[in-house]
């Protein structure tokens, strides 16, 4: 509860940032989608991930106050972005149930993207499969579609790790699948691995759907998922999250 409330307070005193780590687009040089991960620069404990604040997503209020600053910051960068002319394709968000229990989040994802000019084509928003689960799935459901209507791009992050993973493809606007970095780990070695990308990519594709491959850290990796027609790459071996200040000069010395 200590830590919650530190959340709050982390966030008047401006403590929390977004980092943007770049997707690949892996059959077309020089163009980028971008993930924005939550980032905490804690004043005793220094650069925290959200894993290691993973409570403040769970709980509602933090939850709200953490969305709520993510939605405004991702705005102003993607408007700084926008000035610098970067060669941006979309830029991705995560979402959770939280943002979807009333209807705040999404009229100020409406509101900002009028205030902005900024387009909802801009955005992909990142789901994971736990999340048609919850109470509120209905509300998710009918928020998915909504954006998903407007323009905005939905990826099912983490793909393979959850339940029935393969219901949602059929009822939900499903735009994208994140295979989880867990099977891409192991995918040089791994036969077992190596069949399941391959089959999630299958799907996909048969469907309709484009493949993203998290976790990439090796150039083996990189050729494999190439091979296997992987869509879109991210991790390591491109470039880990970095801050805004950074983007223009790591994009620029992207492959
Ligand atoms: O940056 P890192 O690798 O620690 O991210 C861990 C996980 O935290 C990611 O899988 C991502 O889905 C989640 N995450 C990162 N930023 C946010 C955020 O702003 N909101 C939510 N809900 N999840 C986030
Ligand atoms: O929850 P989500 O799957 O969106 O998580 C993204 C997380 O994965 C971030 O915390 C990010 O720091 C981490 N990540 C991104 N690329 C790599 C990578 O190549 N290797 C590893 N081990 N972690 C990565
Ligand atoms: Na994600
Ligand atoms: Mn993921």
């Amino acid at each position: 509860a200590a830590f919650l409330e530190e959340i709050g307070n982390g966030l008047k005193r401006g403590e929390f940032e977004l980092h943007y780590q770049p997707i690949v687009l892996a059959r077309e040089a020089g163009k980028f989608s971008l993930e924005a991960l939550m980032r905490w620069r804690h004043p005793r404990l220094g650069l925290l991930a959200p894993g290691q604040f993973a409570e403040g997503f769970e709980d509602q209020a933090a939850r709200a106050a953490l969305g709520m600053f993510m939605l405004e910051r991702i705005f102003q960068d993607v408007a700084t972005f926008r000035a610098q002319g970067l060669p941006l394709r979309r830029v991705a968000m995560n979402l959770t149930n939280s943002d979807f229990r009333s209807d705040v989040f999404l009229d100020r994802f409406f509101e900002l993207c009028a205030e902005t000019g900024i387009p909802p084509e801009q955005f992909c928003v990142e789901v994971t499969e736990g999340m048609f689960l919850g109470l509120n799935q209905k509300r998710v459901g009918s928020g998915l579609r909504h954006l998903h209507q407007s323009g905005v791009e939905i990826a099912l992050d983490d793909f393979g790790t959850g339940y029935a993973s393969l219901t949602h493809l059929r009822h939900l606007p499903i735009d994208r699948l994140k295979i989880d970095r867990s099977f891409v780990a192991n995918m040089a070695t791994s036969p077992e691995d190596r069949a399941i990308i391959r089959g999630v990519i299958d799907i996909a594709h048969s469907l309709g759907k484009v493949v993203t491959a998290e976790g990439v850290e090796t150039v083996d990796q990189v050729k494999l998922l190439h091979r296997m027609k992987c869509d879109l790459l991210q991790g390591w071996y491109f470039s880990k999250a970095c801050p805004v200040a950074d983007l223009a000069h790591v994009l620029s010395k992207m492959p």
